[in-house]
């Protein structure tokens, strides 16, 4: 058998597997981890995102962890959605600062045919500036998926954030099926999917399993799969309740969770998404050996900060890190 065809993908992980996966030795774990990423990927390549809140906060859905629910006192300011030219002039500073790829998301519970128009501009403006284009703006319908694609939109982000078990103590408005179909419009429009949870809510190794196990027997596994980690915010249950019993998120079974989500979609970007800005550079370290191979860079997540770009750029540095694609002469500047 050659290398590549021992870490080829499969669909038929169950979830008895995944879990064996999650309690291997931590050691022989990230090991295998990092030969299946060596199979597919640059491991010194890591991929630079950059994220813009296109419409903030108001949000009809109660995700328990999101800052942007209309069900919570979060204390942010709800606002429209921005214009296109706005969004444009920050995707090519997102470029300029080193960034490939420019993810737009709005704090919806769908899509709405009005906002389309506005949204196929600013798609197909910041697509022409040479960037991957991800877009989050909640359920979509299969005709709203092919307007998105023929506007340019590469990659869409919908994500299932926990295991079947647990979803029902994280969000009661929209339903683990409604997200299936989303995500099935995302496909059949042929359009990239992203798709992936958060880790530190209170769910337990099975349902993190459950997760992965998800989204490893997917019709196709998810071409980008961030892993977030929870950043809890006050007002928010799920927030509340990490603050109050001062619980941050296990930082060895975060970086079991990235390892098994390399290991069950050995192709799909893994993206370590939010809570870096709590993590250390060691931390991060392990993630990028456990096979994750994105980051999202710029200060800022959607509404909630990530660490500078002076500090990811050092950090890339001292780890012989490299963004994917051409070389970013600003971005590794920043180090200097
Ligand atoms: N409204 C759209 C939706 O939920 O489909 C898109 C935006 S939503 C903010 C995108 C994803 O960000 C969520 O699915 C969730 O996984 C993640 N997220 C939101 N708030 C978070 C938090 N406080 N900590 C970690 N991840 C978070
Ligand atoms: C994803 O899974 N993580 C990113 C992206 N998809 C849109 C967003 C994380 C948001 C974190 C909370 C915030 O900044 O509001
Ligand atoms: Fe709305 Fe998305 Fe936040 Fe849920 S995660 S409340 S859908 S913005």
């Amino acid at each position: 058998m050659s290398k590549i065809n021992a870490f080829e993908p499969r669909h038929d992980w169950t979830l008895v597997e995944v879990e064996a996966l999650f309690d291997l030795p931590f050691m022989d774990l990230v090991h295998r981890a990092a030969n299946v990423h060596r199979a597919w990927f640059d491991p010194s390549e890591i991929q630079l995102s950059q994220l813009l809140s296109v419409k903030t906060g108001g949000c009809a859905e109660n995700c328990g962890y999101c800052s942007q629910s209309a069900h919570f006192k979060t204390g942010l300011k709800a606002e429209k959605l921005m214009d296109a030219d706005d969004v444009v002039a920050k995707a090519r500073a997102a470029r300029d600062g080193g960034a490939q790829r420019f993810c737009m998301g709005a704090a919806w519970r769908e899509l709405k045919d009005r906002d389309l128009p506005k949204l196929a501009t600013m798609i197909a403006e910041v697509k022409a500036l040479g960037m991957e284009t991800c877009a989050t703006l909640g359920m979509l319908t299969a005709d709203q998926a092919k307007a998105l694609k023929a506007a340019g939109l590469d990659y869409y982000n919908h994500n299932l954030d926990t295991g079947p078990d647990y979803y029902k103590d994280v969000v009661t408005t929209r339903t683990y099926q409604e997200r299936l179909d989303t995500l099935s419009h995302v496909r059949d429009a042929g359009m990239s999917t992203c798709c992936g949870g958060i880790v530190g809510m209170g769910e337990t190794r099975r349902d993190r399993a459950g997760l992965l196990h998800q989204l490893a027997t997917l019709p196709a596994h998810p071409d980008s799969l961030p892993i977030n980690g929870l950043v809890p915010v006050s007002g928010t249950p799920l927030g509340d309740k990490v603050l109050a019993e001062g619980k941050a998120i296990d930082s060895i079974e975060f970086i079991r969770t990235i390892a098994v989500a390399r290991i069950v979609c050995p192709k799909s970007m893994v993206r370590l998404s939010a809570g870096r800005e709590g993590m250390s550079r060691e931390l991060q370290a392990l993630c990028f050996m456990a096979g994750a191979n994105s980051i999202f860079v710029g200060g800022k997540l959607l509404t909630t900060p990530l660490p500078d770009m002076d500090e990811d750029s050092r950090l890339f540095q001292d780890l012989d890190l490299k963004p994917m694609g051409s070389v970013r002469a600003e971005f590794v500047a920043a180090a200097e």
